[in-house]
C-alpha cells in the first residue's frame, strides 16, 4: 500500500503536478513544508513590527494610510500561511507557542531597528524586493496550498515594493537631509537584505532535498544573485550607492560580482543575538497574552452557537 502511495507521490513530483492536503507524503516532506511555511508565517507576523513602529509617526495622512494598509496585508499573509500549515496537520496555537518560546525561526531581517522614516521606504524597496525575488518561484512550489497562497502574497508584495520605491523617489527629490536619510537606510539594510536568501548553498542543509521535492525552485545563491542584479539599476535610478566596494558588472558571467556577506553576523542574528531579537519576541508574546480573552470569547461563542436555540 505504502509503495503505491509513494509511487503516486514520486510521480506527482516528477510530472510537476501539485501535492494536495489529502495526498500521502513522506514524513520528511511534511516536516520540511511545515517548517518552511511556519517560518514564513512567523516572518510576516514579526515583520509587522519594524514598520508598525512608524504608523503613529508617519509624516502625512497619505503615508499613514499606505503604511497601515501594508502592515495589515502582512497580517493577512501570516494568516494564509498558518492556514496552509494547518492543511499539513500543524496546529496554529502550537506554531505560535514555538515562535514565542524561540523554538521556531523567523526571517533574520526583522531583527534590525527602523531608525527613520526612510527605513519604511527601504524596507519596501529592498526587503519586499528580496521577498518577491524569493517568493515568485514559490508560486510553482509542489505543495498546492502554499503555492496558491504565494500567488496572492506576491501580488500584494509588488504593491509594497512599489510604495517603498515611490516613497524613496519622493525623498530623493527633497532636501539634502532627506537624501542622506535614504542613503543611510540603504547602507544599513543592504547586507541584511542579502542575508534573507539564507546561507550560501555550500552550507544550506535543506536546499538539495527541497529542490528535489520541488519545494524550492532555485538555490539560495541563485536567488541572491538575481536580487543583486535587479537592485543595482534600481539604486542607480534612485541616486543612492550600495555599500559594497566590490560591486561591479562582470561581462563574462553576465551578472554583478559582489563582496562577501558577513555570515558570522547572520549566524548571530539567527541564534537570537541580533539588535532587536529579544524585543521582537517579547512584543509578540505580549500581544499573544493580551489577546487571550479574545480567543476565550470566540471559543465560548462558537460553543454557544452549536447549542440548540433557546425557545
Ligand atoms: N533568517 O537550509 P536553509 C517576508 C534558516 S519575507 C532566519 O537554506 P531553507 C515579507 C532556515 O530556515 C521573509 N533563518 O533553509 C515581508 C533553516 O532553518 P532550520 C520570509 C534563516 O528553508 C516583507 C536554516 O537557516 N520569507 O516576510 C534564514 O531551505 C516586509 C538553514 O537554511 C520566507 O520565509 C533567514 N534569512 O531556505 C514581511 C520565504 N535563511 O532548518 C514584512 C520562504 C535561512 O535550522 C515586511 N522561505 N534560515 O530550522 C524560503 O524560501 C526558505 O525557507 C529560505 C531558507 C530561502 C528562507
Amino acid at each position: 500500500m505504502t509503495e503505491t502511495l509513494e509511487h503516486h507521490f514520486d510521480e506527482t513530483i516528477a510530472h510537476e503536478r501539485r501535492i494536495e492536503p489529502r495526498d500521502w507524503v513522506p514524513d520528511g516532506y511534511r516536516k520540511t513544508m511545515i517548517r518552511q511555511i511556519a517560518q514564513h508565517a512567523h516572518s510576516e507576523i514579526i515583520g509587522m513590527q519594524p514598520e508598525g513602529n512608524w504608523i503613529t509617526r508617519a509624516p502625512s495622512l497619505r503615508r499613514k494610510a499606505i503604511l497601515l494598509a501594508k502592515v495589515q496585508d502582512e497580517a493577512g499573509h501570516g494568516m494564509y500561511l498558518y492556514s496552509a500549515a494547518e492543511t499539513l496537520g500543524a496546529d496554529r496555537a502550537e506554531l505560535t507557542e514555538m515562535l514565542i518560546s524561540g523554538r521556531q525561526k523567523y526571517s533574520s531581517i526583522f531583527n534590525y531597528p527602523t531608525l527613520t522614516f526612510a527605513d519604511v521606504g527601504v524596507i519596501g524597496w529592498l526587503v519586499d524586493g528580496a521577498a518577491i525575488c524569493n517568493q515568485v518561484p514559490l508560486c510553482r512550489s509542489s505543495y498546492g496550498p502554499y503555492a496558491r497562497a504565494m500567488v496572492r502574497i506576491c501580488k500584494e508584495e509588488s504593491f509594497h515594493q512599489r510604495q517603498g520605491y515611490e516613497l524613496l523617489m519622493t525623498m530623493m527629490r527633497g532636501t539634502q537631509a532627506q537624501r542622506d536619510m535614504v542613503q543611510d537606510a540603504t547602507n544599513r539594510f543592504w547586507w541584511p537584505s542579502l542575508m534573507m536568501f539564507g546561507p550560501p548553498d555550500a552550507s544550506s542543509p535543506n536546499t538539495a532535498q527541497s529542490m528535489a521535492w520541488g519545494i524550492k525552485r532555485h538555490t539560495n545563491d541563485e536567488l541572491r544573485q538575481r536580487f543583486v542584479d535587479m537592485s543595482v539599476p534600481q539604486a542607480d535610478k534612485l541616486g543612492v550607492s550600495l555599500p559594497d566596494p566590490e560591486l561591479r558588472w562582470n561581462a563574462e558571467r553576465g551578472h554583478y560580482d559582489f563582496g562577501a556577506v558577513d555570515w558570522d553576523e547572520f549566524t548571530q542574528v539567527v541564534k537570537g543575538n541580533g539588535p532587536c531579537n529579544v524585543q521582537r519576541v517579547a512584543h509578540r508574546r505580549k500581544a499573544h497574552e493580551d489577546g487571550a480573552w479574545v480567543r476565550e470569547a470566540a471559543m465560548a461563542h462558537a460553543t454557544k452557537a452549536k447549542q440548540p436555540a433557546e425557545l
